[in-house]
């Protein structure tokens, strides 16, 4: 685990399952027709449960770069912010919309008053962003909102799957933050 704090908020590193995180919300890598998937997206409705896709289906889609929120359903977080990561494909943009899913959904916890939200590594499984590049894109948005909105949030976690992905946020982490 890696931590530090920015102004009043704990920005936490860790490794593990993000379905089983205590944070108030966590953050899903969606697609945007919300229609569930594999990967992070597949973990949450299995464990989460029906609620969450009846929620989904409401809202109806969301567009790459945007996040919309349902309820956790049966997740020990209250709620799941939705958002739908860039397929990588090596442009200036992909950096820009994948840095708006991250300030996105941290507005929407805040308008919610959530008051700590666990992110995965959006667009690094079936979307294709290089592991690197976009803990460098997440990091760096985080950091930015976290300083521009003190004391709205109590703790950011980024959740990560197995030990290397750990490591490279971890050492972006430590240029960056
Ligand atoms: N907890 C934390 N991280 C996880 C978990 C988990 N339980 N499972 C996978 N990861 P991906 P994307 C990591 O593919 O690239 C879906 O089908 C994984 O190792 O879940 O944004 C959606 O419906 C990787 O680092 O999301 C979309 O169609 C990261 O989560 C599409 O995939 C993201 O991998 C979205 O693709």
């Amino acid at each position: 685990m890696w931590q530090k704090m920015i102004g009043d908020t704990r920005l936490v590193l860790t490794e593990g399952d993000i379905t089983r995180a205590g944070t108030e919300a966590i953050v899903n890598a969606a697609n945007s027709r919300l229609a569930g998937g594999g990967g992070v997206d597949g973990a949450i409705h299995a464990a989460g449960g029906p609620e969450i896709m009846a929620e989904c289906r409401r809202i109806g889609g969301c567009p790459t770069g945007q996040a919309v929120i349902t309820t956790g359903g049966q997740l020990p977080a209250a709620k799941v912010i939705h958002t739908v990561g860039p397929v990588y494909r090596g442009r200036p943009d992909d950096a820009r919309l994948l840095a708006a899913c991250y300030t996105n959904s941290l507005e929407l916890a805040a308008r919610h008053h959530l008051k700590s939200v666990a992110f995965p590594s959006i667009s690094t499984g079936a979307y294709g962003y290089p592991l690197d590049q976009a803990a460098r894109v997440a990091l760096t948005a985080v950091r930015d909102w976290l300083r521009d909105h003190p004391g709205l949030l109590q703790e950011v976690r980024f959740v990560l799957f197995g030990r290397a992905a750990l490591e490279t946020y971890q050492e972006a982490a430590d240029q960056l933050v």
